[in-house]
């Protein structure tokens, strides 16, 4: 028997979806969720909240005309389905890979992602923004933001409803609420949707509104008057609480996320609302696949296999432990982590000491300046963060902590390149932007055991401190010396002139493979061993190698130094250069910034050093 074209290789774009009817809309959902299996399997990628999203992304594609319509999905790690749906379902099967797609909307891949992204709860007030550019220039298209529970607790959500509410422009807000964030999600938010969600009554009451509305056999502003009316009668006695509507914004809900007639009923209708409004929609994160809706968190981010080398251990992996050491010896140890429990390893710490562990949600900026509460009080703080999320919370770092000297730990993982979840989640500016603060201290270990020698130390130092990491190491390293000094260590010797000054574990990689260098482990970025840099000849060339940008990183400060000194000492910077690192290649970047033997003997040799 001839086999029927499948429904998905009709859909080239959001124009071709319409064309669909309910019956194939149903079929169609199933073969994007079984692409997304069969992809992310290969590729790696964001499993549990894409399969989560499919019924709603088609729903939205439906009802509105992107690109004319701004659609925005907040953090943006659940925009499979509509990479599929916007004309990129040929490359899909290239996901997260140099020439295929990326894993976040990106705005150079199509004009359906009208913005780059990866970072948490940000989509409400750049839709504020894009609803305020519409209505000055006097268009009339649609901003729809869809934003999932976890992305709510974000700091920057508040800012934005707080604004949006007060002025009423017209934009769709969907609430994605699956209970989730990369764990179960947290905070009284977090219970006051479920106490929206548990309103059973309420729920059936809806239904019924529904259902009676979709009988009537007209659209428009009637309905949804309609709908307001009846609900706000049952609402109001159902519900502890009004929180968006006392805001300005209508709430509609909660819809279940799955049934794609009622979400593309419930669309169409609110598209002619006036002002602001929230579609309030229940998912089951990792929908359709049984072992994946059982274990949300381990399936949200799965590594692709080739992505792993399996002989590399995580840094987390020594966090929890020597956080755990500490703790039973100091009731002062506190963990903090911004909705990355697993991420930065602290699970066990949070499993043996529940008390003195908080997870804040996705609210990096709030867990800064919380710790320097906790810092004043006389507590030790350790807060632990990936590099690019820790961005986030600059400020509070510069004036809630480092301007009165609090002693924070940040323990910074996921520095330096990440490779392919792309542009947004690379690591390469903590280093710089941490050395440019007064009061604070920047290491980086070689390998596990002086990352658990470095944590140790942060349990007595009374200052503001960062340890820097990247995402796993290779091996451990036989000699130790102690980090209490705050002097770097000689790892290999040299007759040449040229010593290699080396940041982390890539970076002493990469140098000890040279031959014909002195290799200094250069784990204290600041500040800088100077009796060592004054123990150097004129003449010297020194060559700095560091997993992060270049510019107002470690190299440079060195090079200041030295010119500060009116030193006769040469100094080459090694690391990534003054752009947007775009490649979702990790070895591919690794080389770009010369953190492998190969690529940092050519960038030496570029720099017209001779190594003998
Ligand atoms: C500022 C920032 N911090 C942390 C993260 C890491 N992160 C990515 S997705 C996610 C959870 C998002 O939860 P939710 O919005 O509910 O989406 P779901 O995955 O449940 O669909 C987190 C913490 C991030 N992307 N941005």
């Amino acid at each position: 028997m001839k086999r029927l074209p499948k429904i998905i290789e009709q859909v080239n774009s959001p124009d071709e979806l319409k064309k669909l009817n309910i019956k194939e809309l149903g079929e169609y959902v199933d073969e994007v969720r079984e692409l997304i299996v069969e992809t992310v399997k290969r590729r790696g990628g964001h499993l549990a909240s894409n399969l989560g999203t499919v019924e709603l992304t088609i729903a939205l594609h439906y009802v509105f005309d992107c690109p004319t319509d701004k659609l925005l999905f907040d953090v943006g790690h659940q925009t499979y389905t509509h990479k599929i749906i916007t004309g990129r379902r040929d490359k899909f099967s290239e996901l997260r890979t140099d020439g295929g797609i990326t894993g976040f909307p990106n705005a150079d891949e199509s004009d359906c992602d009208v913005v780059t992204t990866g970072h948490s709860s940000t989509s409400l007030s750049v839709g504020l923004g894009l609803a305020r550019a519409r209505d000055l220039a006097g268009e009339k298209y649609n901003v729809v933001t869809v934003i999932g529970d976890g992305a709510f607790t974000g700091g920057m959500t508040f800012e934005a409803l707080n604004d949006i509410g007060a002025h009423k422009e017209k934009m769709i807000i969907v609430l994605n609420d699956n209970k989730m964030s990369i764990s179960k999600n947290v905070g009284a938010f977090a219970e006051y949707l479920s106490k929206l969600r548990l309103s059973k009554r309420y729920n059936t009451i809806k239904y019924d509104i529904k259902r009676g509305v979709g009988a009537l056999p007209f659209f428009g502003d009637k309905i949804v008057d309609f709908l307001d009316k009846a609900k706000d009668d049952v609402k109001a006695s159902l519900l502890p609480n009004k929180f968006f509507e006392n805001l300005g914004i209508k709430y509609y809900g909660p819809f279940d996320g799955h049934e794609i007639g009622s979400l593309i009923d419930v669309l169409t209708r609110l598209k002619n609302n006036k002002g602001p409004v929230l579609l309030h929609v229940v998912t089951n994160k990792g929908n359709g696949v049984e072992e994946v809706m059982e274990q949300p968190d381990k399936y949200h981010g799965v590594s692709p296999h080739a992505d792993v080398p399996s002989h590399e251990t995580a840094f987390s992996s020594v966090v929890s432990k020597e956080l755990c050491r500490l703790a039973a010896n100091d009731n002062k140890v506190i963990a903090v982590t911004a909705a990355m429990s697993i991420g930065t390893g602290l699970n066990e710490f949070a499993a043996a000491y529940p008390d003195r562990y908080f997870d804040v949600g996705i609210a990096e900026e709030h867990a800064a300046a919380m710790c320097a509460g906790f810092a004043a009080s006389g507590y030790k703080p350790f807060f632990a963060v990936y590099s690019s999320f820790w961005q986030r919370a600059f400020d509070q770092t510069i004036t809630d902590i480092c301007i009165d000297n609090r002693p924070v730990t940040f323990l910074i993982d996921h520095a330096g390149a990440v490779g392919c979840d792309g542009v947004t989640h690379q690591g390469a500016f903590d280093l710089a932007a941490l050395s440019m603060i007064p009061n604070m201290t920047v290491m980086q270990p070689k390998d596990g055991a002086e990352l658990a020698d470095m944590i140790s130390f942060a349990a007595s130092y009374n200052a503001p401190l960062a340890i820097r990491y990247s995402k796993s190491y290779d091996y451990d390293f036989d000699e130790h010396t102690g980090i209490e000094s705050l002097r770097w260590e000689r790892l290999a010797c040299s007759d040449s002139n040229v010593i290699v000054l080396a940041v982390g574990n890539r970076a002493i990689k990469a140098a000890l493979g040279l031959r014909g260098a002195t290799v200094v482990n250069a784990r204290v970025v600041k500040p800088l061993d100077v009796e060592y840099l004054d123990s150097l000849n004129d003449g010297a060339i020194v060559i700095t190698v560091e997993d992060g940008i270049v510019r107002g990183g470690f190299g440079e400060s060195v090079r200041a130094y030295f010119s500060q000194k009116r030193r006769a000492i040469e100094v080459v910077t090694i690391g990534y250069d003054d752009k947007f690192i775009q490649t979702l290649d990790e070895i591919k970047i690794l080389e770009s910034g010369g953190l492998t033997t190969d690529a940092l003997r050519n960038k030496i040799a570029l720099a017209g050093i001779e190594l003998k």
